[in-house]
């Protein structure tokens, strides 16, 4: 309802537009833009009246809501079912549920908080309300089990490219899960599968995106290190269209893994690798090496150059305890 009427008053970047020139888009009376003016005005959006002029919108909430979410998608797209929570424990948590009772490929799921945000390893996640993405997805991809963990790196680049573009400032890639901008942490994503021995039966793809967080929104042992979208340009990002913007560049990047393996996304990955040339400390399994970060392959593994001795290994699940700036 009046996702045309707001379509056509953000064009306009607050500008006039005549009730005359609404209506004839609409195909609706003066009465009718008046009432679909009023509805926009209950959903918090400002909108100025002025006899003669027409309508301006002054103002609008970061809120989203599922149908702007919907008018921003392709008709066309792989997402078709959405839960739009104020607050969850972890839409993690819920997506898992929901794919347990048969919810389909292509469900959508966001919160504007979470009380319980899960990080990989049983780690927090910080989840403060009204400023940030909190998205999970659930997918079920025809691959092999052993596979799944790729789905992250896919994820990583759709979440690079769509923070690019509605921010406009490049983004960096840490193996295997993180988004950096400027040297910070501004995402990280959990995959969670369920399978069976030899099936996959669905991977829930969980991101958090701190797109207009401060300082202050975080607790001041992680101020130093993370950051949002906001803090890095100086300016506010609507959140629904950056969610929208994900979903599109996800839904390319996951078509293109499936016809052609991550070889096809990896120039993607690596033009974006935090870590190629670094000197790092690395955990892996019950074992910690320092060395040197090569690139990540075509396996999702990272290539690796362990100190001390001239062969290459290829870590592919680890955790990066330190690396050089
Ligand atoms: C991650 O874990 O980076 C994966 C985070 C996934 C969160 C999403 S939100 C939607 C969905 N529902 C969930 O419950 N989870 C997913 P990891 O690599 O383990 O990093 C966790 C570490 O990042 C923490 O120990 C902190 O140091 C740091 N951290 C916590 N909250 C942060 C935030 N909001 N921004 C930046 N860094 C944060």
């Amino acid at each position: 309802m009046g996702e045309q009427l707001r379509r056509i008053l953000e064009e306009h970047q607050g500008r006039y537009v005549s009730g005359e020139e609404i209506g004839r888009r609409l195909g609706a009376s003066r009465a009718a833009v008046w009432k679909k003016v009023q509805a926009l005005r209950r959903r918090g959006f400002g909108i100025e009246g002025a006899r003669g002029a027409g309508y301006r919108l002054l103002g609008r909430p970061d809120r989203i809501e599922k149908g702007e979410l919907i008018s921003r998608l392709s008709p066309a797209s792989m997402w078709n079912s959405f839960h739009l929570f104020p607050v969850t424990d972890s839409t993690n948590i819920r997506a898992a549920h929901l794919a347990e009772a048969g919810a389909p490929h292509g469900t959508v799921l966001c919160a504007d908080t979470q009380t319980g945000g899960r990080g990989r390893l049983g780690r927090r996640w910080e989840s403060p309300p009204g400023v940030n993405l909190y998205v999970s997805l659930l997918v079920r991809p025809p691959i092999d089990p052993r596979e799944a963990p790729r789905l992250t790196l896919v994820t990583a680049v759709a979440l690079a490219e769509a923070v690019e573009e509605a921010a406009g400032i490049p983004a960096a890639l840490k193996w295997p899960n993180d988004l950096y901008l400027h040297g910070k942490k501004a995402a990280g994503i959990l995959a969670e599968m369920s399978a069976d021995p030899d099936r996959l039966r669905h991977v829930v793809i969980g991101v958090g995106l701190n797109v207009n967080a401060d300082r202050e929104d975080f607790p001041a042992g992680l101020r130093s290190k993370a950051t949002s979208l906001k803090r890095e340009t100086g300016r506010s990002h609507l959140r629904v269209e950056v969610l929208a913007r994900f979903l599109a560049r996800f839904e390319e990047a996951y078509a293109t893994y499936l016809s052609g393996g991550l070889a096809a996304l990896l120039p993607r990955w690596n033009r974006r690798c935090l870590l190629s040339g670094r000197r790092l400390l690395l955990r892996h399994g019950e074992q910690e090496s320092r060395g040197t970060a090569v690139r990540v392959d075509e396996e999702g593994a990272l290539v690796f150059r362990p100190e001390g001795t001239g062969a290459m290994r290829r870590i592919h699940s680890g955790e990066i305890l330190a690396f050089e700036r």
